[in-house]
């Protein structure tokens, strides 16, 4: 196993010493952000989690390995490079034999923390049950990962790119927790609130790393969903962001597009279609996830 896991200087410190370690993705870099914002982004989160009393461990495959932890210069290729495969769980043995570049999902990075003894992983948006799934059965794999793999998983809820109420339903079905934190409406990503409950609501970070290990400790396999809404000052009108999605879910029918497309594609649509504004939730929302992703690393680590 340890044959295809390398770690960075600062991650490799961190195992030794004991430190708290969070993990970040590396598509939401390569194919979730336009170029420069992504890499700002990346360190700017990177810091955060350290400001916050954790060890960030932004994830890729490079040469034939799974990379925890990316040095300056790793992270500015992923944000710069056009041949990085976007990576979920069924590419990863075949990047990992050819030595390919890849950019890990969230299904890819929570195996990759898993296998690194990583608990907590901050991101900004997890993939779900995709509206019109019953006739495209595009559901994403990301889902099925958060069944069987132990890492506990920040977004910002669900994005309404997704059919969210099927979205729950799966997650329901396969027995992931999903937790509004310090929130009863599950986030909808650019804005606070869906019309959808969660079904537990937890408000601090000690509580959630005491429903974690409580559910690992009784051998429960997979993660959970805690879904942490946007900031009020940079989330975006309901009405607005909803119409511009529908807009671009519209072009990605008409232009075909399908399978792991489809969700960079809309990102894409939308931030265009925002002039930007999109992106700029984008960005605060995943700063706000890792805030509040590192101090539930802290807790986890008190509470092993
Ligand atoms: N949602 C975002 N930004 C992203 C993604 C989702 O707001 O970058 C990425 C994540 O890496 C997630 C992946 O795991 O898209 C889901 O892709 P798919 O729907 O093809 O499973
Ligand atoms: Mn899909």
């Amino acid at each position: 196993m340890e044959k295809y896991l390398s770690y960075s200087q600062e991650v490799l410190e961190a195992k030794e010493k004991g430190l708290p370690i969070v993990a970040l993705e590396s598509t939401i870099i390569s194919h979730g952000m336009p170029y420069p914002q992504n890499v700002q982004t990346a360190r700017e989160v990177e810091q955060i989690i350290r400001d916050n009393g954790a060890v960030p461990a932004t994830i890729a495959i490079i040469g034939g390995k799974i990379k925890i932890g990316l040095t300056d210069e790793e992270l500015e290729m992923f944000g710069n490079a056009d041949n990085v495969a976007k990576t979920s769980r069924r590419d990863l043995g075949y990047l990992l034999a050819t030595k390919k570049l890849g950019a890990t999902t969230v299904a890819a990075t929570m195996i990759a923390a898993e296998l690194a003894g990583i608990e907590l992983f901050v991101t900004g948006g997890i993939g779900g049950v995709h509206r019109g799934a019953e006739t495209t059965m595009d559901i994403s794999a990301d889902l099925e990962e958060l069944s069987q793999t132990n890492v506990a998983v920040v977004c910002a809820g669900a994005k309404s790119i997704l059919d969210i109420g099927l979205t729950l339903e799966y997650l329901e079905t396969k027995g992931v927790p999903v937790v509004g934190f310090g929130t009863d409406m599950l986030p909808a990503f650019y804005t606070r609130e869906s019309e959808f409950t969660v079904n537990i609501r937890l408000d601090s970070a000690e509580e959630v790393a005491d429903m974690m290990r409580a559910k690992w400790d009784l051998g429960l396999k997979g993660g959970s969903v805690i879904a942490n809404p946007i900031p009020k000052e940079e989330a975006l009108d309901a009405g607005f962001i909803n119409g511009i999605i529908e807009k671009a879910l519209v072009e990605a029918e008409e232009k075909g597009i399908k399978g792991k497309d489809v969700t960079p594609f809309l990102l894409g649509k939308v931030k265009e279609l925002t002039e930007g504004k999109s992106l700029e939730s984008n960005i605060a929302l995943v700063k706000n996830n890792a805030r509040v992703g590192a101090a539930i690393a802290v807790a986890l680590n008190q509470n092993k």
